[in-house]
């Protein structure tokens, strides 16, 4: 241990002369700072800094003393033989060290806390290679071609080691299907169909139950509201935002639930969202909606045709209907109940939940629900409160300006819906975007004609993404939304935008059909009747009580 500071300390404080050329401050690892830790008042301490803590106690073993000399000049003199000129010159070295030591603290903290911006700001990602070039063909169709025919040996090798992807044919059936459902009128309504939409929720249900209730996702995301079975609407998207199919499309996807009933087209619809799923798990994301529950999407009564339960019997038969209905519902039991973007923009189906007793986290209380649950009805894992946080995420409402003044203290009603559905006030909102440090909301759940609204004070954004079935008139957009880095932008569907999939019976695209075929168009949604109008059409309700637009 020779020459290491311990050893130098034992040396000098045995030696009354003090050495002027070397500052013996101490350093946080010398023994000095251990067995004689500083205390008392300045004047003590600066001596301690210039000589060290030996001598002070050495020289003042009453440390009361020491605080209470008013001349410190004169009492450094008459314990150390230094000139003025010897003592500043040591304050000053002190000094230069101290700013030193601060300066290399600062850099560390600058250090540190670019380390965690970089840590938390953009997570690590791999990419593995993918040794396949898409070119795009006249038409917009891509096709895939091997890479590196003309690459150096050592680089072909590499590629022709990547183990080729697994040839699955059931999901990209899926997305064809979906591009031209007319060319897949026979195989929409066979029993292949069934047998397939039951192979895709078998493969979904584990990675939506492996996802946390609450979602994290990091902007480029696109946020689509409610879809209800409107393959047409839903075309649009895929035509002007995925253009290119989502593996080739920067950024994510989250959709805010809503997937069946009320439109013609809910197996379509589902069967498709959840091939895009399982083939972009890191991309696609799906929140639940209240359509996403069987006391819901099994209402045959109030949804008639429309409803997603009636559309599997109809389609399939009484056995394969509601086998398909219930294996797509354990999907449903598996959907996340929220996202957040960026740590700044909430994202849900209905609205924010109201506060658990006890619980100051509501974030915390969606993530405490079941990765599995019913919710209506709910299922033995469930509690009173995981029930309560998963219905109000998926059920409740913006309060309208008139329901304002009839909120509780933490600003939250009864909703117009009625059964148990509540409403969410300008309190409700501060306090649960202040307590999360969020800046909006996106909900989608009530219909718009404009797609996508704004309100609250521009904290809620209300995003649609179906025109049709919701009584908001023929011209209804549908809508969805771009949170991209710092920017929140709305893109709409216009009504001019050509309809491509659903045409009246009688026009003339249809002229050479049979009866039986426009009848089969009909119940897969694609051909509609010639008088049929959005218009003023009557708007189901959830709940008893009427209320336009709700859905
Ligand atoms: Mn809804």
């Amino acid at each position: 241990m020779q020459g290491s500071p311990s050893t130098d300390h034992k040396k000098r404080s045995g030696d009354p002369i003090i050495d002027t050329r070397k500052p013996s401050v101490p350093s946080p690892d010398t023994e000095s700072t251990k067995i004689t830790p500083i205390k008392g008042g300045w004047f003590k301490k600066a001596i301690c800094g210039i000589f060290g803590p030996e001598r002070a106690e050495v020289h003042n073993p009453d440390s009361k003393a020491v605080g209470q000399v008013t001349e410190p000049w004169s009492v450094l003199r008459d314990i150390f033989p230094m000139d003025d000129k010897a003592v500043v010159a040591r304050l000053h070295a002190m000094l230069a060290e101290k700013d030193a030591a601060i300066a290399a603290l600062q850099q560390e903290i600058h250090r540190l806390s670019n380390d965690i911006q970089s840590s938390t700001k953009v997570a690590r990602r791999e990419h593995p290679m993918t040794p396949v070039i898409h070119v795009v063909e006249d038409g917009g169709a891509t096709v895939q071609n091997r890479m590196g025919r003309h690459a150096s040996v050592a680089t072909s090798n590499v590629l022709s080691n990547i183990p080729s992807q697994r040839t699955d044919e059931l999901c990209p059936r899926m997305i064809n299907m979906f591009k031209a459902p007319l060319d897949f009128v026979d195989y929409l309504k066979s029993p292949r169909f069934a047998r397939d939409i039951l192979r895709l929720a078998k493969r979904a249900c584990p990675i939506f139950e492996n996802e946390p209730r609450c979602l994290f996702l990091q902007s480029p995301a696109y946020v689509f509201g409610d879809i209800h079975g409107n393959l047409e609407d839903l075309n649009f998207f895929a035509d002007n935002i995925w253009k290119l199919g989502v593996p080739l499309t920067a950024g994510r996807f989250l959709f805010l639930g809503d997937y069946v009933d009320r439109g013609m087209s809910g197996l379509e619809c589902i069967a498709y969202l959840l091939a895009l799923k399982i083939q972009n798990p890191e991309k696609i994301y799906m929140l639940r909606g209240n359509h996403e529950l069987r006391d819901v999407n099994g209402w045959e009564e109030h949804y008639g045709e429309r409803s997603f339960l009636w559309q599997c019997r109809d389609r399939f038969g009484e056995e394969m209907g509601i086998r398909v209905w219930e294996e797509v519902n354990q999907v449903f039991d598996r959907l996340p109940l929220c996202g957040v973007i960026d740590h700044d923009v909430f994202c849900v189906h209905g609205g924010i939940p109201r506060p658990i007793p006890g619980s100051n986290n509501r974030i915390q209380d969606i993530l405490m629900v079941p990765s599995v649950a019913g919710v209506n009805p709910p299922n033995e894992l469930e509690t009173f409160e995981t029930q309560q946080v998963a219905s109000d995420c998926l059920w409740s409402d913006p309060a309208r300006g008139d329901q304002e003044r009839y909120l509780d203290d933490t600003g939250f009603g009864e909703s117009l819906r009625g059964g148990g559905a509540i409403c969410f006030g300008q309190k409700a909102i501060d306090d649960f975007l202040e307590q999360n440090q969020l800046s909006y909301i996106v909900r989608g759940h009530e219909a718009h004609a404009e797609g996508v609204s704004i309100s609250k004070g521009a904290r809620v954004f209300t995003v649609f993404s179906t025109s049709k079935d919701h009584g908001q008139g023929n011209k209804a957009m549908a809508g969805c939304i771009l949170v991209d880095f710092d920017q929140i932008q709305v893109i709409n569907r216009s009504v001019r935008y050509k309809n491509k999939f659903v045409h009246k019976r009688n026009s003339i695209s249809l002229a050479g059909l049979s009866g039986s075929a426009l009848d089969l168009r009909a119940k897969l949604g694609l051909v509609v009747s010639p008088e049929h109008t959005d218009e003023g059409e009557e708007d189901f309700e959830e709940y008893e009580d009427g209320n336009d637009g709700k859905k």
